[in-house]
């Protein structure tokens, strides 16, 4: 009964989200904020799904003639606060902000609203208020979670001692990714984290985790990874090669992201699935903006969707996501 329970949630959740996935790669094609000039306060760069994301940003930015001051915090709250007080300081059109974690941007917000400065939130979430910002474009986390959790109940039967790579703390793609997980595992009672611990979306520290983790449970015991992102994820491997183990057979892995090395991973027969995050979230952006400009109602929140992958497309996707 369980089994077919599994098979029929994940067949439902893969073919919701391969649809949702084949709209949400459809690229907007306007036109629209010619002349404006728009502040980018970004995370950083910590991840190849993060420099992606801002390449596409500033490109789709110079094609529709927007001036784009761009800011890059390098993963500080703080930088990010200044940067968007500048941006205040200017009397810009509008402004976008990808926090880097969830707390601390109310002050901020309000002193954009109070000098009339519309601010898109863009990729994770804020707790402030909705009233402080336009609208956020995003993905849905807990759905990338939950779909990941899905496609390894139905990978190993619904057992499996899985250990964790958690995201940037106090992120909501890290707390959300974790909540959709854990719903779906909590369905299968032989399916369990055992250890849980933060890489902080980065490569180099995604190996080290993974290190320490080799050392410190019985490997043996490890039937697969579930790394909030495909940067760690590939850290990960690396750890688990040097430990004499092979990724994707020995260690299930499953991560989020959809980068194009996941893909190279998948083809070496490293990985196993990954979950993807949308990177084309400018054209929603700047579309909200203008709309607004022109008076028009915006919703509170702009869904972009993705898919999950597995290696038997891995070639064609690999050829049509690396830059
Ligand atoms: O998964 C990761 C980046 O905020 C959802 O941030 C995003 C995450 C993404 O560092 O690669």
């Amino acid at each position: 009964m369980r089994h077919r329970a599994v098979k029929g949630l994940l067949f439902s959740v893969i073919l919701w989200a391969l649809l949702s996935g084949t709209i949400g790669v459809m690229h907007a094609q306007g036109d629209e904020g010619r002349g404006l000039t728009i502040g980018f306060s970004q995370v950083g760069s910590e991840s190849d799904w993060r420099t992606a994301f801002t390449e596409i940003t500033r490109a789709e930015a110079e094609r529709r003639g927007i001036n784009l001051l761009f800011s890059n915090a390098e993963n500080s709250q703080e930088a990010q606060i200044a940067a968007i007080r500048s941006f205040i300081e200017q009397q810009i059109d509008a402004i976008i902000l990808a926090p880097v974690i969830e707390t601390g941007w109310a002050q901020i917000l309000q002193e954009a609203q109070t000098a009339g400065i519309p601010v898109v939130i863009i990729d994770r979430n804020v707790t402030a208020d909705e009233s402080l910002y336009l609208t956020r474009v995003s993905s849905d986390f807990v759905f990338e979670g939950r779909l990941a959790a899905a496609w390894l109940a139905q990978a190993t039967s619904g057992s499996c001692k899985i250990v964790e790579l958690e995201g940037t703390v106090g992120s909501s793609a890290a707390r959300d990714r974790q909540i959709g997980f854990n719903e779906v595992i909590a369905l299968f009672p032989e399916m369990q984290i055992i250890v849980s611990q933060t890489g902080d979306f980065r490569r180099p520290m995604g190996k080290a985790v993974m290190e320490s983790i080799l050392h410190t449970e019985d490997p043996s015991e490890i039937c697969a990874v579930w790394s909030h992102n495909d940067d760690m994820a590939i850290g990960a491997i690396e750890a688990i090669k040097e430990a004499g183990l092979d990724p994707g057979n020995d260690i299930l892995i499953v991560s989020v992201d959809a980068i194009p090395d996941i893909f190279k991973a998948m083809m070496d027969g490293d990985t196993n699935a990954t979950v993807e995050l949308n990177p084309y979230m400018d054209g929603p952006d700047f579309d909200a903006i203008v709309a607004h400009l022109n008076g028009e109602p915006i919703p509170k929140w702009i869904p972009v969707m993705g898919g999950i992958y597995f290696p038997d497309t891995a070639a064609e996707e690999y050829a049509i996501r690396v830059r």
